[in-house]
């Protein structure tokens, strides 16, 4: 997905001009020691354009990794406009549904062999655990570079604690480090200029450590937009159309409360 960067501990990401402006924008915000350093634009000589990021894995030693979807909500309230508006049937999110469950889209979607994004989307949401506690497990690479994406059905707390127990196995500096640094990632979402102005969708949380060090970051602004001008949200109150809520908090929060959970087992 990702290719290295022209400098040594950078890569390349393809641009999307929206995560360029989060990008530009969090350069400048009390948020910047908490996502990976934007070091500007990219063209490659077959003139596809990129971002060009600080590699957060650089400083570790045969690094693990683990991506956390935050949020309860994980499509933008255009998405869900534009189904309604225009119903697109997506053949290939039935295919992905019926893989997990087949007995998951309804006798028409089974007779059409399609379902609309928000409609995979939010079945996605509450077959995780992203709907309950703000953030699923998105995929975990272990020190040997063995990876794992089977976590869809990850739902239960206590799954999830499991987990994260798995992820830390031989590791366990890195829980109280990674306490701390979600602590800090609180404290400073709260005064955080940028976050009080944009809904964060789709963006993870990257969690990495190797033998000696642990890390947290925000990572992938791909779908997180500014808010409509006087529109102010909370990320932790209840989304309902139209009120752009996206939860971030709720997901922090619980991913706070099981890491200390983990660590005092
Ligand atoms: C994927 O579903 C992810 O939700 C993608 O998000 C999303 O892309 C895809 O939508 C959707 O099909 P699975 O993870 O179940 O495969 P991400 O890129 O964060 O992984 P968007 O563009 O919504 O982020 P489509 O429309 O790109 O297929
Ligand atoms: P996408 O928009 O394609 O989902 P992401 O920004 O979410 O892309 O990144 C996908 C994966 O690439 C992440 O889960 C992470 O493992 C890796 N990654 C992303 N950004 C960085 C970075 N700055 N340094 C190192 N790895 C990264
Ligand atoms: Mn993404």
């Amino acid at each position: 997905n990702f290719k290295a960067g022209p400098e040594q501990g950078t890569i390349l990401k393809k641009l999307c001009p929206k995560e360029e402006l989060c990008f530009q924008a969090l350069m400048r915000d009390v948020l910047r020691p908490y996502v990976p350093e934007y070091k500007g634009h990219f063209t490659a000589d077959d003139g596809e354009q990129y971002l060009q990021l600080q590699d957060l894995l650089g400083d570790f030693t045969s690094p693990c990794v683990m991506d956390c979807k935050i949020g309860v909500r994980t499509y933008l309230e255009d998405e869900l406009a534009k189904a309604k508006e225009k119903p697109k049937l997506r053949r290939d999110m039935y295919d992905k549904m019926i893989q997990i469950d087949p007995l998951a889209p309804t006798d028409e979607e089974h007779r059409l062999k399609g379902v609309t994004k928000p409609r995979y989307m939010v079945w996605r949401e509450t077959i995780s655990s992203t709907a309950t506690l703000g953030f699923r497990i998105e995929g975990i690479r272990q020190a040997d570079g063995r990876s794992s994406k089977d976590f869809k059905t990850t739902k239960a707390r206590e799954q999830v604690a499991e987990a994260f127990r798995e992820f830390t196995a031989g590791y366990p500096h890195a829980i109280p480090k990674y306490i701390q640094r979600l602590k800090a990632i609180r404290a400073t979402l709260e005064v955080s200029e940028f976050f009080a102005t944009h809904e964060v969708i789709g963006s993870s949380l990257l969690f990495v450590h190797d033998a000696s060090n642990a890390n947290v970051w925000l990572i992938d602004f791909a779908k997180t937009t500014r808010l409509p001008s006087g529109l102010a949200i909370d990320h932790a109150s209840r989304w309902v159309v139209s009120n752009h809520e996206d939860g971030y908090l709720v997901g922090v929060n619980n991913l706070l409360s099981i890491f200390k959970q983990v660590h005092q087992q």
